[in-house]
């Protein structure tokens, strides 16, 4: 039987190491946006979208894994952008799979355009799908496409 209570789903945003950077330098590759500008077009496309979403940036590898653990039970996906992380995590990778919650793997600038290191991304085999190279977009189009991801899986 289906349940017919509405719940709100809640995404938690992951920001990788230097993302607090964001608009103060580099413009050229990752955009003029600053990071709580960015938040604030996630919180307003979360809005139209009916679902609440979370933003958390951190630097440090460990604290990204923490979130990811504590985000079971509080969150229904994720939406991550992992930095540098994105290339050399395995740990991040393993926390994904093991909290086993839709995610959605994003990226500001086109990796595949850019230097080699920056091809092979250890998330990529434990994420729904990607989005890179649409600068702040990317964001807005990984929590679209999680959110649908999420809503087709509910209502099968
Ligand atoms: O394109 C992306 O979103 C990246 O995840 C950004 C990472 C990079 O290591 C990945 O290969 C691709 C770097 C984020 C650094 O952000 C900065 C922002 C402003 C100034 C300097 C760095």
């Amino acid at each position: 039987m289906h349940n017919s209570q509405p719940r709100v789903l809640s995404i938690l945003v992951l920001h990788g190491p230097n993302l607090n950077l964001l608009g103060q330098r580099e413009p050229g590759i990752y955009g003029s946006l600053t990071l709580t500008a960015i938040n604030k077009l996630l919180a307003a496309t979360a809005e139209e979208l009916e679902v609440k979403v979370v933003p958390l940036q951190s630097n440090h590898e460990g604290t990204l894994v923490d979130a990811i653990h504590q985000a079971l039970g509080q969150h229904h996906g994720i939406v991550i952008n992992a930095g540098a992380y994105t290339h050399t995590s395995v740990a991040i990778r393993d926390a994904i799979a093991a909290v086993n919650l839709p995610a959605v793997e994003v990226h500001l600038s086109n990796i595949y355009r850019r230097e080699e290191f920056r091809h092979h991304s250890y998330l990529a085999s434990v994420v729904v799908g990607q989005i890179s190279g649409f600068g702040a977009q990317s964001y807005l189009l990984g929590l679209q496409a999680l959110v649908h991801h999420l809503q087709v899986a509910s209502s099968s």
